[in-house]
């Protein structure tokens, strides 16, 4: 940069030398050329020995930045939550039903937010994981009331699955994971929340761009729940952007990445400087902004909800403008196909009804009726 540099200043930078920055030209040998060299035919597989049949390569590329501009780079991480089964196991009781959850993880490479984020990868933040802190992107899912974990998750390629018995009063950012098989006296009955973390000698990062797929929560109901039951959950993600350490911080239920509220400001807490871009924050800035990811009220979640099981909960036509802020829960009523009093009141008005059309002849007569 020269001395004399003003703010707002282009400074541009190119690597090689090709007309308009074009890829894999044969080389036009000018000066300032990033260029192909041939192996010696010594050097074995997959040199092929001679001269390459497209002769020397060249590439160029170049980069512009402007003078103290600060560059806001971010990652934009969404977390996305559907509904992929029920089973009723086929009978009426309710005891005896399960529930698929699947969640994908999608890293944003384009800014929905329109504040100008350069988006970045999503690589972990600081969790305790058997006992241990160490950093590991974390998608975490509370179990919701009524149902216990059914099996142990099999995680995607490169994830672990987690678990934790910590009191749902701990954030999930905050608990002690634990790696499957359970340790010690733990029970599937016992865990408070599910989750994958990524294993971190084959996952560092997910690119910009990316969605991994196949992290599968499966809920069975317990056998002291009571029909009907409404199961409400919300799935959260934790990570960090690289760099900056800004926190990473995202519910599911809408298409917002990284908590973003839906006019494209951030989470409330997130921004303590104010300059619109999430910051790098302690836990004890973390502990207000972060929500425990259990819905204390199934029936009418305090988080609203993606009635479409789709993750398009902002734009609910129930939802209040302004009020979509964090993850809607995805929700689901059960009951019981038997000793259900509203059921039987259909039956019976049903049958009436048949009975009436098929015995009424005139306006004036009052059809007699029974049930049969
Ligand atoms: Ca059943
Ligand atoms: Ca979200
Ligand atoms: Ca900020
Ligand atoms: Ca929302």
């Amino acid at each position: 940069m020269q001395p004399g540099a003003q703010p707002n200043d282009v400074i541009t930078v190119t690597l090689g030398d090709t007309p308009g920055d074009a890829q894999n030209l044969l080389r036009n040998p000018n000066g300032g050329d990033l260029y192909t060299i041939d192996n010696p035919d010594t050097a074995g597989a997959p040199e092929v020995p001679g001269a390459p049949v497209n002769g020397v390569r060249e590439a160029s590329v170049t980069q512009q930045v402007s003078v103290a501009s600060t560059l806001k780079t971010y990652t934009l991480a969404t977390l996305l939550k559907v509904r992929s089964a029920y089973d009723n196991a086929g009978t009426p009781v309710i005891t005896d039903d399960k529930l698929t959850y699947g969640l994908s993880l999608k890293v944003e490479s384009t800014d929905p937010t329109g504040k100008g984020i350069t988006p970045a990868p999503l690589v972990g933040t600081t969790i305790n994981l058997d006992s241990v802190p160490v950093s590991r992107i974390l998608v975490s899912d509370a179990i919701p009331t009524g149902t216990e974990l059914s099996v142990v998750p099999t995680p995607p390629p490169g994830w672990q699955a987690v678990y934790t018995t910590d009191l749902i009063s701990t954030d999930a950012n905050a608990a002690n994971w634990k790696t499957f098989p359970l340790k010690g006296a733990d029970t599937l009955a016992g865990i408070t929340r599910v989750g994958f973390v990524n294993n971190a000698s084959v996952v560092t990062s997910v690119a910009p761009g990316t969605t991994v797929n196949g992290f599968t929560v499966e809920l069975k109901v317990k056998a002291s729940a009571a029909s009907p039951l409404t199961i409400a959950n919300i799935a959260q993600l934790f990570g960090q952007t690289p760099g900056t350490n800004a926190f990473v911080y995202d519910e599911s239920g809408d298409q917002s990445p990284s908590n973003f509220n839906p006019d494209g400001t951030p989470f409330a807490g997130m921004d303590p400087n104010g300059d619109g871009i999430p910051d790098a924050l302690t836990p004890a800035l973390l502990l207000p902004i972060v929500d425990d990811g259990f819905i204390d009220t199934p029936s009418t979640p305090e988080t609203g909800t993606d009635p479409g099981n789709n993750n398009t909960g902002n734009t609910n036509p129930g939802n209040t403008p302004g009020t979509e802020v964090g993850g809607e829960s995805n929700t689901f009523t059960i009951l019981s196909l038997w000793l259900q009093p509203f059921k039987m009141d259909q039956v019976a008005h049903l049958m009436r009804s048949v009975r009436l059309a098929t015995t009424t002849t005139s306006p004036t007569r009052h059809p007699s009726y029974r049930l049969a």
